[in-house]
């Protein structure tokens, strides 16, 4: 602790990027599948002939669903289109390396047969442990599984916004404990887990409480060597979330880009630490919404274009699918999914085990680069007319070699450390992609 900094119970375990195997496992993924997956799922968005546009996950916040009525949906959860290998085969078509699943969301439905609630998937028509049958099909597939956990919980009577009285904060102590205890549960139950993906963090309640979120992160550390824990779970001593009251991060990895990624050129301190956005596929959907009308659905090159970019920038793209109450998962979603996979089936290299290139940011696209090699990859998105593509290298790096699958392409040095690409002319219908050799330089 230097002379600036507040002593810190709670804070930062540790500064700069983990370099274990588990960490480097988790980065080099790059590309994961989000599901949302819950009660929400079966009225999706809709309540008493109503729709309600606010996502369909806080439908029960939006139409003001009490909470007995509400919990009762669990008595029609029989997803009888459910299959996992299904899920878990469109997945590793679309290249997906890893699947974060909302084991619990803010409603406190559990897909697994938690022996804390009996608000579980076990009490439902369906009755079998969702969660298992989704480790096991994607773990086939070589798919990394990572549970979401909402702390917030809609459901369980001891959860409290903020702590006021002393009976608030008895009713906390155990709700923590059993938040704990279901914690304890998925790490020891599901022990091929990789990651915790937490949310619902963000109440006075728990900022409150910061010593809990690292008692949690260590615990879920010690049950499970090597997971990952994101930032959004942690608060310090004083309440600071993510980032703690001396600036460090706290976690493993900063989750705050949410439906947002940051700007490729203003914003490059980012590559300084691991991060991950997520992103819905409409503006704000993460559950499944019958009604899909009223805003922008991105495209799958609008989606591609993210992920590239956030490669390019040293983070991780996870991209949320909102299957329906019946199990199945929406056209638009596997029109995605195939034809992002189609792209990463050819070029995948450029995306998996790469990060930022640290050349500057030019408008035709992204640079990626290998962890290893003396490579830089161009992932292109907007051909300029001429087809050529201007590269700016760092001082004294000469490209010795551009191709375009497997096939030489034309390098032009234009001035000092600049040179023009040539790229093919052709009517591409996906973005091409160059890899250079550069030598020399730093
Ligand atoms: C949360 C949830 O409320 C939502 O339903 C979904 O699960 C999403 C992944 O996470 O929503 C958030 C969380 C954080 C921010 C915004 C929405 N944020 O940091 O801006």
């Amino acid at each position: 602790v230097s002379a600036q900094e507040v002593p810190l119970k709670y804070g930062a375990q540790y500064t700069g990027k983990r370099t274990d195997e588990a960490m480097n496992k988790w980065r080099g993924n790059r590309f994961g599948q989000f599901i949302h997956w819950g009660l929400y799922a079966i009225p999706g968005g809709v309540w008493n002939g109503k729709t309600y546009n606010y996502a369909a996950e806080f439908l029960k916040s939006s139409a003001k669903i009490p909470t007995s009525t509400w919990d009762s949906l669990m008595y029609q959860f029989n997803p009888v289109k459910f299959n996992a290998r299904q899920w878990a085969k469109m997945a590793k078509q679309m290249g997906a390396r890893y699947m974060t699943i909302t084991t619990k969301h803010h409603e406190g439905f559990c897909l697994w047969p938690s022996q804390y609630t009996d608000f579980n998937i076990g009490n439902t028509p369906y009755k079998k442990d969702i969660l298992k049958e989704l480790v096991e099909a994607y773990n086939a597939e070589g798919i990394d599984v990572n549970f979401y956990y909402s702390v917030l919980d809609w459901h369980h009577p001891d959860w409290r916004y903020d702590i006021k009285s002393p009976e608030d904060s008895v009713a906390f102590r155990r709700f923590l404990q059993f938040a704990s205890g279901q914690l304890r549960e998925l790490a020891t139950n599901y022990p091929t887990v990789k990651a915790f993906w937490f949310d619902g963090t963000w109440d006075n309640s728990i900022k409150k409480n910061g010593w809990w979120t690292l008692e949690v992160e260590q615990m879920l550390k010690k049950i499970r060597p090597g997971a990952v824990v994101n930032s959004r779970l942690r608060a310090d001593d004083f309440g600071k979330r993510h980032i703690d009251s001396n600036g460090k991060l706290m976690g493993d990895y900063e989750s705050g880009y949410e439906r947002r990624l940051p700007n490729p050129v203003k914003d490059v301190q980012v590559t300084r630490w691991d991060w991950e956005a997520c992103m819905t596929v409409p503006e704000n959907q993460w559950g499944y919404h019958k009604d899909w009308s009223v805003s922008h659905v991105k495209s799958p090159l609008e989606l591609l274009e993210m992920l590239v970019h956030t490669t390019s920038m040293g983070g991780n793209f996870l991209l949320n699918f909102g299957p329906a109450g019946d199990g199945s998962i929406r056209a638009e979603e596997q029109h995605i999914a195939r034809t992002i996979g189609a792209w990463m089936q050819q070029n995948g290299q450029v995306i998996y085990d790469c990060d930022y290139a640290g050349w500057e940011k030019q408008d035709w696209g992204y640079f990626t680069k290998p962890r290893t090699g003396n490579i830089v990859n161009m992932v292109v998105f907007n051909i300029p007319v001429n087809g050529l593509l201007k590269v700016k290298v760092p001082a004294g790096t000469k490209i010795s070699k551009a191709t375009l699958a497997g096939k030489n392409v034309k390098v032009e040095e234009i001035a000092k450390d600049q040179f023009f690409i040539h790229l093919p002319q052709q009517a591409y219908k996906m973005p091409p992609v160059i890899v250079l050799e550069a030598v020399g330089g730093a």
